[in-house]
């Protein structure tokens, strides 16, 4: 049992932790004030089956803290699929039908690794502050990443991923602006964003523009979230475009404001899930080959954001 103050959801915590340190030991939280908190079973495996008790002590973790990851676990990709299943549907993501896993449709590999010259996962994926498929109607819940290869500079390791809460940046924005906001909506254009890969034009015609909330409800925490990014968001409905440029820009600063970050430096083994809702992310490409990073990912299906 041990007390933290979680610096995003602002809770001196014990009870909750103290189930989750005994049920789930393997569960580790980092928080963005640097501090950490970590119990370790080495018979919690992700591998094996996990009871109901458990997995709702991890999806508690999961809601209250948006971004939980787990040390040390070794799964086959149906092993993560079923595990990503137990959150619900799994969504698929268009860049899986050109870089899944053989057997698994559902999981992308993130890579910067190729084999006879060709390209084995999606490349420099994720390089800007985003949410996970913000141009779809429903975009996924969550995603989940399985870290196979971290890159390493002299044992330094390197390609981390930086999260940004979304529902911290809410609570810290001015009243005024929040009443500016409540009520507005966003335009999402698949096309906006910059792609290593870019996607053809009919991926892009199987995206059609969307708009969502700018402050958006989670489903579950019922906390508001700022919805809003840089690429992807090309307008705000009723609103000039001068003025929605500036605003989409001043807000997606506001969102990555270091006291709202969490930066994940990987190890193999890692298997971290974050909620698309309440984070943001990106993925720091400091590296290069030789050398290589792999990752799998999954996507736990959505709802139409409100
Ligand atoms: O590779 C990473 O660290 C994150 C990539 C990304 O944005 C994603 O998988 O959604
Ligand atoms: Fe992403």
């Amino acid at each position: 049992m041990y007390r933290v103050r979680c610096t995003w959801c602002r809770r001196l915590s014990r009870q909750e932790h103290g189930v989750i340190s005994r049920r789930t030991t393997n569960v580790d939280r980092d928080y963005s004030d640097g501090r950490r908190a970590r119990r370790r079973d080495p018979r919690c495996r992700l591998a094996r089956s996990i009871d109901d008790e458990t997995f709702a002590a991890i999806e508690r973790a999961y809601y209250d803290h948006a971004v939980i990851f787990f040390r040390d676990q070794h799964i086959t990709p149906p092993q993560q699929v079923a595990f990503t299943r137990r959150f619900g549907e799994i969504e698929f993501n268009i860049f899986g039908e050109r870089w899944s896993v053989p057997g698994s449709p559902e999981i992308v590999v993130v890579s910067n690794v190729t084999e006879d010259g060709r390209p084995i996962g999606v490349r420099r994926a994720g390089e800007n502050w985003h949410s996970d498929m913000c141009y779809a109607s429903r975009p996924p819940r969550g995603t989940m990443l399985y870290a196979l290869e971290i890159p390493k500079l002299f044992g330094l390791a390197l390609g981390d991923t930086e999260f940004a809460s979304t529902a911290a940046a809410w609570d810290a924005l001015p009243e005024r602006m929040r009443q500016h906001l409540d009520g507005r909506r966003a335009v999402f254009d698949f096309a906006g964003r910059k792609r290593a890969f870019p996607p053809t034009q009919a991926e892009i015609d199987r995206y059609p523009p969307v708009t969502h909330p700018i402050a958006r409800t989670h489903l579950v925490t019922r906390r508001k979230c700022v919805y809003v990014m840089r690429d992807d968001c090309t307008g705000i409905e009723g609103m000039e475009g001068r003025e929605a440029e500036t605003l989409i820009a001043a807000l997606a600063d506001h969102i990555v404001k270091p006291a709202f970050v969490y930066r994940h430096q990987w190890r193999v083994g890692d298997l971290l899930m974050w909620d698309n809702c309440t984070v943001q992310h990106r993925a720091i490409q400091d590296y290069d080959l030789p050398q290589r990073r792999l990752m799998h990912r999954t996507t736990m299906g959505g709802t139409v954001p409100l």
